[in-house]
């Protein structure tokens, strides 16, 4: 509790002491407030270094009997888990943050309000992680439902603008037009990445069995449900600094726990019990440049 007398006493030490009017002063000092990560955090993020390496590990030791024609699966799985290993090395090892600043009003009632900083840690790591990986989770339900490759680009893209612009957003000015406006743009990214995979999965997955839609439908079910937990703890953590920063880590070691090694164990896991969801890959792909041009028994039907 701030207590008004003490308030008086730091801003006019004259006039309380004295009982006589003192000289105001004009430059207040303004204490500033730090939120960063501790103990709890910090271990957190070993942790998830250590996960998301054991599960980079497995996914591509799944792959060892699988053709390279057949492998996009384990190789984009392979790559997400280890592209997230690399980012949790960086923030546990006390990289990859700065601090997002920005000045809290005091109310008093017997003096006039004062002002002070408040500095919020903010990893961006994060963003290059979301960067990174969730256009390679995106290929894979796109490419799980059949989606084309024109669809399959334009919700990747749309993805990228909403992870930068949520990057702006998490160092904008607070209440300013250029927070909000930023906010706005990775919202709407966010909402066009949904409908777009959305619709377009739905519709495609139709032409790939009953079995494939099912998984599709599950696994897309599921991503849309972790996914749509990502923008509603930044509003709460990054925005309004509602939770510590180590309660911030953790539920976001949770969710990346479900959006990564989960996901792609399931994926893998289940495409390889049902045929229909299998994609052959030839061509540079597998065969590379020098097998282009030849003509190789079998191909023609
Ligand atoms: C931000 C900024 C605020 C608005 C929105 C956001 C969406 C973030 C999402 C992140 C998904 C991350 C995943 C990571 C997997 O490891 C950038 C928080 C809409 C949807 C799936």
């Amino acid at each position: 509790m701030i207590n008004p007398d003490q308030v008086a006493e730091m801003l006019y030490p004259a006039a309380t002491s004295t009982g006589k009017p003192g000289p105001i002063p004009t430059v207040v000092p303004t204490p500033t407030h730090y939120q960063l990560s501790g103990e709890t955090g910090h271990r957190t993020l070993w942790v998830l270094f250590a996960g998301m390496t054991l599960s980079a590990g497995i996914f591509a030791l799944l792959s060892w009997n699988v053709p390279t024609s057949k492998r996009i699966y384990h190789i984009t799985t392979t790559l997400f888990s280890l592209v997230s290993a690399l980012t949790y090395f960086a923030m546990a090892s006390g990289q990859a943050s700065s601090l997002s600043c920005h000045a809290v009003r005091d109310h008093h009632s017997h003096v006039p309000d004062t002002f002070h900083d408040e500095c919020r840690q903010v990893y961006w790591a994060r963003y290059v992680d979301w960067a990174l990986t969730t256009p390679l989770i995106l290929l894979n339900l796109c490419l799980l439902a059949g989606v084309d490759g024109a669809h399959t680009l334009m919700a990747i893209v749309a993805d990228l603008v909403m992870v930068l612009a949520g990057l702006f957003a998490a160092y904008g000015t607070d209440g300013t037009a250029q927070k909000w406006g930023w906010f706005t743009i990775s919202c709407l990214g966010y909402l066009f990445v949904v409908w777009h995979v959305g619709l377009q999965g739905t519709r495609m997955v139709q032409n790939k069995g009953g079995r494939v839609a099912k998984l599709w439908a599950s696994v897309a079910i599921y991503s849309l449900a972790v996914w749509a937990a990502y923008p509603i703890i930044w509003g709460i953590a990054t925005l309004s600094h509602k939770t510590s920063v180590d309660t911030e880590i953790l539920i976001y070691a949770v969710l990346d726990i479900l959006a990564k090694p989960v996901f792609g164990l399931w994926l893998l896991i289940s495409h390889r019990a049902i045929a229909e969801s299998n994609i052959d890959l030839g061509g540079y792909w597998s065969q590379g440049l020098s097998a282009e041009g030849r003509i190789r028994i079998g191909d023609e039907e």
